[in-house]
């Protein structure tokens, strides 16, 4: 006879379960795009690093040099400059959900959306997570405008230079194809890997 006192565990619950396990003992490498033209630019980037580290099921692996860039698609002289850097992480959680905490670490920034490609104190970008390719509009991967974007590129080749971009090649020599970029290294400027 079953004891009355243990409760049977419902098989849905067991399956849930086991699917967390399998995810977390398999985290997924992701690489984030940062980019801040509007207050404190530097300490906006590492605010967003410290948040990015401080997510359960996220760490973060390296975090590249910081460059100043001149905003890209929208008329010359009409906005601040921006300051870029690439984070790589490895995480635990799904695409959708890396998309949300990027978007809520832009709220805690009081980012403000007026217009598309408009001045921003901190933009939070998925530019690829492992290998997944997707058209969806509401997280296109790898990011749509990574491939064309040296201020997303350069960043991105001085932490991790043999990388790819899914379906689009290596990124070396997607740099390479560039013409001039305007983005300069900003080598007095640093950011720091949270430990
Ligand atoms: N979305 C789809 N795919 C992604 C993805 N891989 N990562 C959706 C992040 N978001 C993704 O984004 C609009 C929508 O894109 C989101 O709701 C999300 O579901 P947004 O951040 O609200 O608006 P946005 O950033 O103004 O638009 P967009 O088209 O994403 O702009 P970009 O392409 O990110 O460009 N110049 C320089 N020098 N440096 C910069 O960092 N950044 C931009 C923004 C323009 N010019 C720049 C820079
Ligand atoms: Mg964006």
């Amino acid at each position: 006879m079953s004891d009355p006192t243990v409760q049977p565990v419902p098989t849905a619950v067991v399956e849930q379960v086991d699917a967390a396990d399998v995810t977390l003992s398999n985290p997924k490498r992701a690489v984030i795009a940062l980019g801040s033209n509007l207050g404190n630019r530097l300490e906006t980037l590492q605010g967003a690093v410290d948040l990015l580290e401080d997510t359960p099921g996220v760490r973060v692996r390296a975090v590249s040099p910081v460059y100043e860039t001149e905003p890209w698609g929208v008329e010359p002289g009409t906005q601040p400059s921006y300051f870029n850097a690439v984070v790589l992480v490895r995480t635990t959680l799904p695409p959708a959900s890396l998309l949300e905490r990027g978007q809520a670490i832009e709220e805690a920034f009081d980012r403000v959306r007026e217009e598309r490609w408009g001045p921003r104190t901190i933009d939070v970008d998925i530019v690829a997570y492992a290998d997944v390719v997707s058209d969806d509009p509401l997280l296109t991967l790898p990011h749509p405008r990574a491939h064309e974007r040296a201020f997303v590129l350069a960043p991105w080749h001085d932490v991790e230079p043999e990388a790819r971009l899914p379906g689009r090649g290596g990124i070396a020599e997607l740099l390479d194809r560039m013409g001039p970029t305007g983005v300069d290294p900003r080598e007095d400027l640093e950011l720091r890997l949270p430990e």
